[in-house]
């Protein structure tokens, strides 16, 4: 599968509402500060920036509220406005898609990967999707605890416990976006699962590299294993779905949910290098980027370390 010739369109997506934490939102200014469209120039790509969106929406509650310890316990927080976002990029993602162009959406928490990759699902019907995440993100509204929706991604896009019908979502019920299929999805980088998402994972099949297994196998191998399951012999699009906090804290501190035991630094590029070699990347997220939780110079490296990936995903080798 091959995009339009080197074209890319980058689209921001500062969104924080899927999770308690302001500054994810200022995700994809400082990754285009470090040098995202040169990088993707030096390396023979034609750019389109569309720059962020504005998701803006006048609601009754402010964020404070629906974070406050205890407010709403148990219930997902800010549906409406996280719906209502992803609404918005949907519709760029799609269309961009559509033009068989390589579209490259930057977070904000990773409740926007709901939008891009329904854009993805509909452009391109075929995609595959390669999520790499400390986390599983395929609550539902019924086994979420903590009621973030940046936890709830997949669940939204497979529609398991009818999440399409939660308030702000239900443009997704709509015939031209595929629902996605357990057998296009393989998940590699995970340490820390909910119970109700290892429910999920284990009664769908899902295909699922853990930490567990990159220690086993050696990267190499595992990206042998991905590629193979949701490739095979055919050449389908691929939608690869970066959350930084796959990549272990020494490397990346600046971001929300850090979970100790993760990937290292070169790990984290050899799954991209592999993506890129697999000549079927048509779209990609990378999200989760907080850069102004700053501890001893973290934001720094963090956004480095994203500008990095993306560049290596899109095909920048070593030699
Ligand atoms: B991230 C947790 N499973 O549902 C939940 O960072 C964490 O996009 C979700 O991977 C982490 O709140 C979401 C405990
Ligand atoms: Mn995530
Ligand atoms: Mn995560
Ligand atoms: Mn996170």
């Amino acid at each position: 599968y091959v995009v339009e010739p080197r074209k890319v369109t980058i689209v921001g997506a500062p969104l924080a509402d899927g999770q308690p934490l302001l500054g994810v939102d200022r995700g994809p200014t400082f990754i285009r500060k470090r040098g995202l469209v040169q990088r993707l120039e030096r390396d023979a790509w034609r750019v389109e920036d569309l720059g962020d969106l504005d998701f803006e929406m006048r609601s009754g509650l402010g964020r404070q509220e629906d974070f406050a310890e205890g407010a709403a316990h148990g219930s997902t927080k800010r549906a409406k406005m996280v719906g209502h976002a992803n609404r918005i990029l949907y519709e760029v993602t799609h269309e961009h898609a559509r033009q068989d162009k390589l579209v490259l959406t930057l977070g904000g928490d990773h409740s926007i990967g709901v939008g891009s990759v329904a854009g993805a699902l509909k452009g391109r019907p075929e995609t595959a999707i390669i999520w790499v995440d400390a986390h599983a993100d395929i609550n539902s509204r019924n086994t979420s605890e903590s009621g973030h929706l940046h936890g709830m991604v997949l669940s939204f896009l497979m529609n398991l416990d009818n999440s399409r019908n939660m308030k702000g979502f239900h443009w997704l019920n709509d015939e031209s976006i595929p629902v996605l299929l357990p057998t296009r999805l393989v998940y590699v980088g995970l340490r820390d699962l909910d119970k109700g998402e290892k429910a999920f994972i284990r009664s769908l099949g899902i295909k699922a590299y853990t930490m567990h297994e990159v220690d086993k196998f050696g990267i190499g191998k595992i990206m042998e294993m991905v590629l193979d399951h949701i490739l095979g012999r055919t050449d389908r699009p691929l939608h690869l779905s970066f959350d930084i906090d796959a990549v272990d804290p020494l490397y990346a501190p600046s971001t929300g949910t850090r979970v100790a035991g993760g990937l290292s630094y070169r790990e984290a590029y050899y799954i991209c290098e592999e993506v890129a070699h697999s000549g079927c990347l048509a779209s990609m997220d990378l999200v989760e980027v907080n850069p102004t939780l700053t501890m001893a110079g973290g934001d720094e490296r963090t956004v480095d370390m994203a500008v990095g990936l993306i560049s290596s995903a899109t095909g920048n080798s070593i030699l």
